[in-house]
């Protein structure tokens, strides 16, 4: 095994890039030409590839960094046969080799000179055409970004060109007027492909040329090593050529745009996800500190654009309470996830209901210290003694579940402790101690969850405390319910006995300061001390807010509170 340095090849005389995304870590099996980081400069964000097959071993750059041409990246380890045929030297590009004589003064010179330019009658109109792309086969043009009669600077970007590899910009070779487009968007073109007639504002003093068919040199008579990302912004002397943002030689996606146009995009396969964006979006997002991952691309192909940047910062600001709540509060807030991305999905509205139980319980789990105590209460006797008398409940037109037990012993309970039957006052400075017992029940319905309140839980017998949920529930699926009915309570009791599950924690309904939550009876083996019996426990999770109660309220609370529930004749002492 050998060490092998990857470095920055030639990017085109762009100094200090900045290393925008990893995409590899040590430890990872890199082959040839696999993206190791992704660069960007303020005209390009370039996939920079490797120049070795190996495992990574040393990373040499983080995420934030500035490089530039030469700058060491990663080691390899590489085995004695990949050493034996090694790659190329990634920092000697082959542009640099070719680059023509003359460039010298040219700091941005590393690519070979450009194609001739065809000879053509003398006119004040030029031909732009599409310049080495890095492949001789065809490539989408996936977009158009001016218009006949526009008047473009030289380097502004005329259209987007997109391979499976890579996205760039054609920029204009010199300023001037655009008069005739001769492609358009969705056609595939390659190299040497006529684009655009244009009207240079300058007619450049050359070689008895104006008009001509202009194209951009990039690695024309040199092809480049198939690691070495293409270099940029050749400037040959005359004429001043279109001066395409590299092309990605098979597997290097290179692109460079415009900082004003997000026309270049780039594929940056990122945590295995692609954002496809140029590099003004980028540099946008970051200020915005947007995750482009986030965002939904409305431009060809999903490209992402600057106007979907804006609307994804403005649907942020004015989003949901909810959100705003967090953020307001230092939390950050939630990305919006376009989940249409995946797959199908279908979009509904929700109730009133179900937004504003989701603001209560937002609320007070961000404002409550929660603390959840669990405990079983052996309700053998109780389920007995329910059974006896379950012909006389039918005799009354009643039904008697647990839950008539359960309110009776939370309000023995409540009663003997207090602070359960308390709220926090005045910012916290005060407790509000209630003389009345009102709890609240936890009512599942079709339109969402309700809690209607029992009034004088401690004052009802078993009888009218049985009528009451049966009639409050009803009254409550038919949306009956008067906002009164739900007010005023001191506890909450939450049963999904019924329906399954053996715990869970619930939220204290603030300003309430304790909430019971029951879970399904199931007959269990107890030991008795000489054998195991088979007795029915229910399980009981009992949260509060733990500003108020402490542990040893809790603990007080729950012990009374499961005795009475396993010994239901307490509950009239
Ligand atoms: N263990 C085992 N069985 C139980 C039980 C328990 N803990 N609690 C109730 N049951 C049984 C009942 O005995 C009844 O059986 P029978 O018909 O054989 O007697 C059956 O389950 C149905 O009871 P019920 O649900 O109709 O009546 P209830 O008095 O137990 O509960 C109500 C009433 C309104 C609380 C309940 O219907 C309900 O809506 N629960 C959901 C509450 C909820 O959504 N909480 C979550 C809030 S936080 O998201």
């Amino acid at each position: 095994m050998a060490k092998q340095q990857v470095t920055v090849p030639d990017i085109g005389g762009a100094e200090d890039a900045e290393v925008i995304e990893l995409l590899v870590a040590v430890g990872d099996e890199v082959e040839v030409e696999q993206s190791l980081l992704v660069l960007e400069s303020d005209k390009a964000s370039m996939e920079i590839p490797s120049t070795g097959a190996g495992t990574v071993v040393e990373l040499l750059v983080k995420e934030g960094d500035q490089l530039s041409e030469g700058a060491a990246i990663l080691v390899l380890e590489v085995s004695e046969e990949q050493v034996a045929t090694p790659a190329e030297p990634p920092v000697e590009p082959a542009a640099q080799d070719v680059a023509p004589a003359g460039e010298a003064a040219a700091p941005a010179a590393a690519a070979p000179p450009p194609e001739p330019v065809s000879p053509a009658p003398v006119a004040d109109a030029i031909t732009v055409v599409v310049p080495d792309i890095g492949t001789d086969e065809a490539v989408d043009l996936i977009e158009i970004t001016v218009q006949v009669g526009d008047v473009v600077e030289e380097g502004d970007s005329l259209v987007a060109l997109e391979s499976d590899k890579a996205s760039m910009e054609v920029p204009a070779p010199q300023a001037g007027e655009i008069l005739k487009w001769l492609v358009s968007e969705g056609q595939q073109v390659k190299h040497g492909d006529a684009l655009l007639e244009m009207r240079p504002t300058a007619v450049v003093a050359t070689a008895g040329q104006s008009s001509a068919s202009v194209e951009a040199p990039v690695a024309a008579s040199a092809p480049a090593e198939p690691a070495t990302p293409q270099p940029a912004t050749p400037q040959p002397a005359t004429p001043q050529p279109a001066t395409p943002q590299p092309a990605a030689p098979e597997s290097a996606a290179t692109a460079q745009g415009g900082d004003e146009d997000p026309a270049a995009g780039s594929r940056s396969p990122a945590s295995g996800a692609s954002i496809y964006a140029g590099p003004a979006v980028r540099k946008l997002a970051r200020e915005f500190g947007v995750d482009l991952a986030q965002v939904s691309g409305s431009g060809p192909r999903g490209r992402i654009l600057k106007e979907d940047l804006h609307e994804f910062s403005r649907k942020a600001l004015s989003g949901a309470h909810t959100t705003a709540a967090a953020s307001a509060s230092g939390i950050p807030a939630m990305p919006e996830v376009d989940f249409g991305r995946f797959g199908e999905v279908e979009v509904t509205a929700r109730s009133k209901l179900d937004k504003l139980t989701a603001a209560n319980m937002q609320r007070s789990w961000l404002n409550v210290p929660h603390v959840t105590q669990f405990d079983e209460a052996d309700i053998t006797e109780l389920e007995a003694f329910r059974a006896s008398l379950k012909a006389e409940a039918e005799s009354r037109g009643s039904k008697l579940t647990p839950m008539p037990f359960i309110l009776k012993a939370c309000a023995v309970a409540l009663r003997d402790n207090p602070k359960f039957n308390a709220s926090l006052a005045a910012g916290g400075e005060q407790l509000v101690f209630k003389k009345y017992i009102n709890v609240g029940m936890a009512v599942d319905t079709p339109a969402g969850l309700v809690v209607p309140v029992i009034r004088d839980v401690d004052k009802k017998t078993l009888w009218e405390l049985a009528e009451e949920v049966i009639e409050l529930a009803a009254r409550a699926r038919d949306r009956k319910l008067q906002p009164a009915d739900m007010q005023g309570g001191c506890f909450t009791v939450s049963s999904l006995g019924s329906i399954g599950g053996n715990g869970f924690t619930p939220i204290v309904n603030t300003p309430e300061v304790g909430i019971l939550g029951v879970s399904r009876a199931q007959i269990k083996p107890v030991w008795d001390g000489e054998a195991f019996q088979p007795r029915k426990l229910l399980p009981l999770a009992l949260s509060y807010d733990h500003r108020v109660i402490n542990g040893g309220d809790g603990g007080r609370f729950f012990d009374q509170l499961v005795g009475l529930l396993s010994d239901v004749r307490r509950l009239s002492l």
